[in-house]
């Protein structure tokens, strides 16, 4: 629960201007990593990946501030990312395949424990809560493509075209050269993840994309991926991925993360060593973006990627700012 030590501490933190709207800048060196973790016990809080993540931790926060639970917070926040066409990445307006085809991965966890998913899924704007009604009603864990598809509607999801006019014309674009050759930060970027603590101190977590612009038909990334995209132990704490799945899910990066959190990392200690991994194992790293967010039991955040350029946003009582993360480069 939100305790009077963590009011006060609070408090100083609102008074030393870490406070509402604010951005975060920090270059390579300009920040020690656990500057970047807040010091500060606190919750309910929500963090959320890139720019967008400060629209979803708005209705994040407003149910975790009126004592919702966390589970509800990460679904409903990320919801208004997969319904924004501008998105690029998520839900409605997300690049297509190469067959110009919007396919969309999504999985939640619970504080128990419990994890849905779903993976290339098309016409239905909403994947997030069909993973949800995954983990919630089926005695599975992941649903693909056509099953998937079948399940949302058995549910009362309807079907809608995902491929807006905007993400036609980019696919007919793409379709003159049709390279594949995702480029940093923008082909592989903005796929939003949710981490929470309610005010009960319970963990949840989401993440929800249309994966990387034109890839492959069929090909799943990290996010709908337990332990790679996303992963919530409510003793520990979640971690949850962005950039490139391929190399993410190979590296397990978030279970990671929640395990080396449990040694006593601090979060971004532990999204540091995540990233470092990646590029040990890659030494075509400079041509890809990964990045990692995590929160502890104590509602301490933090994030780091591979390269510059990422942010995530952070909302408790006090604060709301996006946070240029740090980066290896
Ligand atoms: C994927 N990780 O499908 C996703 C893409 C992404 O920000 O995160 N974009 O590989």
């Amino acid at each position: 629960m939100f305790t009077r030590r963590k009011f006060l501490t609070n408090s100083l933190l609102g008074a030393l201007g870490l406070s509402i709207g604010s951005c975060k800048n920090d270059s390579k060196d300009s920040q020690n990593l656990s500057s970047t973790s807040s010091s500060t016990p606190t919750y309910p809080i929500a963090i959320a990946t890139w720019d967008h993540g400060m629209t979803a931790n708005e209705t994040a926060w407003e149910i975790l501030n009126n004592g919702g639970r966390a589970l509800d917070a990460v679904e409903q926040g990320v919801r208004i990312i997969e319904a924004d066409e501008k998105g690029a990445t998520v839900g409605i307006g997300g690049r297509p395949d190469r067959e110009g085809k919007v396919t969309l991965d999504a999985c939640i966890m619970d504080e128990k424990g419990n994890y849905g998913a779903v993976c290339f899924l098309e016409n239905i704007k909403h994947p997030i809560s069909v993973a949800r009604k995954v983990m919630e009603e089926t005695p599975h864990v992941i649903l693909a493509g056509e099953g998937a598809l079948q399940f949302a509607k058995s549910q009362g999801f309807e079907e809608e075209n995902l491929l807006t006019e905007t993400s036609k014309k980019a696919y007919e674009k793409w379709l003159v050269k049709a390279e594949y050759t995702p480029i940093i930060n923008i082909e592989n970027h903005d796929t939003i993840s949710m981490l929470a603590i309610d005010s009960d101190g319970n963990i949840s977590g989401s993440c929800t994309t249309s994966g990387l612009a034109f890839k492959m038909r069929g090909r799943v990334g990290d996010s709908p991926i337990i332990g790679s995209g996303l992963y919530v132990d409510n003793e520990v704490g979640a971690a949850a991925a962005t950039g490139m799945g391929e190399e993410i899910l190979k590296s397990v990066g978030s279970f990671l993360i929640v395990e080396l959190m449990r040694q006593g990392k601090s979060p971004t200690e532990a999204c540091k060593e995540a990233v470092e991994r990646i590029a040990q194992r890659n030494p075509n790293y400079e041509n890809f973006q990964a990045a990692f967010i995590a929160i502890n039991k104590n509602g301490e955040y933090g994030g780091y990627a591979l390269h510059k350029g990422f942010s995530y946003a952070v909302r408790t009582e006090n604060t709301n700012e996006l946070i240029k993360a740090e980066f290896k480069d």
